[in-house]
C-alpha cells in the first residue's frame, strides 16, 4: 500500500543556488544533505510536512555527480525541472512485487539505498504515462514503518 507522497525529485545544475531559491522564495529549510554515489547525485531534502502514516513529504533537490548518471543524462536532455515523484510505503518489497505483477517494469530486482537510509526502487517512466516513479520505505525509527 502506498500511503503518502514521500518526495518530488527536482533536477538542478547547482544544488546550493537551488536550495537558496527554495529558502528565499518559500522559506523551506534543508532537513538533510547527502551524496549517493550509487545514484550519482548530491541531494538536499527539504521537509514540507509530516504525514498521517508517521512519515513525511519532502522536496528532493538533485545535482548529478557525474554526467552519465540518471540525473546527469536527464538534465543534459531536458534542463532543470521535475525529475520524478516518490510514493512512501511501509513495504517497498511488497509494493514493488504487486506493481511488477501488473506488468509495470520495476528497475531493480531488490530495493537499493536512498535518502536517509531509506530503501528505494523505481518504476520505468514509459510504463507510467511518462512519470519516473520511485517507491520508498523510510528508515526513520520515528515513522510508523516497521
Ligand atoms: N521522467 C520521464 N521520462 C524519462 C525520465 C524521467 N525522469 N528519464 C528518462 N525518461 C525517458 C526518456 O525521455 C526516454 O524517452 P524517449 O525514448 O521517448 O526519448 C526514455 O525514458 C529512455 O531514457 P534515456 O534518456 O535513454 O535514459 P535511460 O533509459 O538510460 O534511463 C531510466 C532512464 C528511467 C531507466 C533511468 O533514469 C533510471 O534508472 N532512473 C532511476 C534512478 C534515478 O533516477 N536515480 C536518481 C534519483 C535518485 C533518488 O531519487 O534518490
Ligand atoms: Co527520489
Amino acid at each position: 500500500m502506498l500511503t503518502r507522497i514521500d518526495h518530488i525529485g527536482i533536477a538542478c545544475f547547482d544544488l546550493e543556488r537551488t536550495v537558496e531559491f527554495y529558502r528565499a522564495t518559500y522559506g523551506f529549510e534543508v532537513f538533510h544533505t547527502e551524496v549517493n554515489e550509487e545514484q550519482g547525485v548530491r541531494e538536499a531534502m527539504l521537509k514540507i510536512n509530516e504525514t498521517s502514516d508517521g512519515g513525511a513529504s519532502y522536496l528532493q533537490l538533485l545535482e548529478p555527480t557525474r554526467e552519465d548518471s540518471a540525473v546527469g543524462k536527464w538534465l543534459a536532455k531536458n534542463g532543470e525541472g521535475v525529475h520524478h515523484i516518490a510514493f512512501g510505503t511501509p513495504d517497498v518489497d511488497g509494493a514493488a512485487d504487486g506493481i511488477r505483477g501488473k506488468g509495470v517494469r520495476v528497475l531493480y530486482d531488490r530495493p537499493r539505498t536512498g535518502s536517509m537510509g531509506s530503501r528505494i526502487t523505481f518504476l520505468h517512466p514509459k510504463d507510467c504515462h511518462g512519470v519516473l516513479t520511485e517507491l520508498v520505505t523510510s528508515a526513520s525509527p520515528s515513522s510508523a514503518e516497521h
